[in-house]
């Protein structure tokens, strides 16, 4: 682990406690929030953009020839070109924030030589600030975690995630061969959140069709640190044009892989 990724991986952990207490002012008041749809239940409100902001803000005056990507301010100029890469979801589980749901997150990722160097993920709500960086474990509030040591899906919840802006097809597909299998599922709204619970052991595994790279990089690394393993996410521009997502712990892979072949390979 370089200097130049533990500097970067402190300074994101004083950045998201900041971003968590600003999201959850606004989480105590949302009658005066303001919301907008981006598409078919795809919402976006000012929190997401004052939380973006703060947190563009606090990393880029630290490290300000660092690349920036965030889902609502989108992308600085030629982030393919940047040394290090902050890639940032604000709020994941947006439509629950504004539904007054405690069930979202904020997530910080680090990509830097091709691959995911640190992810951050906070759930303020209860608190739990999830770090992972790169060879160095995964953790919840500075206790280890570790993915689930279920041998099949019927070994405990596997999340799902699902939005209108993927054909419901493949997710019908792997959902009913999940329940074939005696397995049962869990869609929180919250891809960041889920993936943190699967680096956690709580849930054994997650997938859906396609989510994008701010949604997921850093709770991937989670799970990758916490024993799990995953589909080549970031393959294909997956960065900027994301992709599908399948993962879990060890003793699933199978398993899951293959109920999710229709996700994995359209
Ligand atoms: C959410 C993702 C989730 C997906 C939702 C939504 P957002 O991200 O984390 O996996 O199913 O539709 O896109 O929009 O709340 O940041």
């Amino acid at each position: 682990m370089s200097d130049a990724i533990r500097n970067r991986a402190a300074a994101a952990e004083e950045v998201i406690y900041e971003a968590g207490q600003l999201a959850m002012r606004y989480f105590g008041s949302l009658k005066d929030l303001t919301i907008e749809s981006k598409g078919l239940q795809d919402r976006v409100s000012e929190a997401d953009r004052e939380v973006e902001k703060l947190i563009r803000d606090g990393l880029l005056s630290a490290f300000p020839d660092d690349g920036f990507l965030g889902e609502e301010g989108g992308a600085t100029a030629e982030i393919e070109k940047a040394e290090f890469l902050w890639v940032i979801d604000p709020i994941d589980g947006t439509d629950n924030f504004v539904h007054g749901i405690p069930v979202w997150c904020i997530s910080i990722a680090l990509v830097s030589a091709g691959q995911i160097q640190a992810g951050l993920i906070l759930n303020p709500n209860q608190p739990e600030l999830f770090i992972a960086e790169r060879g160095r474990g995964a953790s919840c509030n500075g206790s280890p975690i570790t993915v689930n040591a279920a041998k099949s899906l019927t070994g405990g919840v596997t999340g799902i995630g699902f939005s209108q802006r993927q054909p419901s097809e493949p997710t019908l597909a792997a959902l009913a061969a999940l329940c074939q299998a005696g397995g049962v599922f869990q869609r929180n709204g919250s891809a960041a959140l889920t993936l943190a619970y699967v680096a956690a052991g709580r849930y054994i595994g997650f997938y859906e069709s396609h989510v994008n790279s701010w949604d997921v990089l850093a709770g991937l690394l989670l799970v990758h640190e916490a024993g799990g393993w995953s589909n080549d996410f970031l393959a294909n521009n997956g960065l900027q044009t994301g992709n599908p997502v399948v993962t879990g712990g060890p003793g699933i892979e199978a398993e899951l892989r293959a109920i999710c072949a229709p996700i994995i390979d359209p």
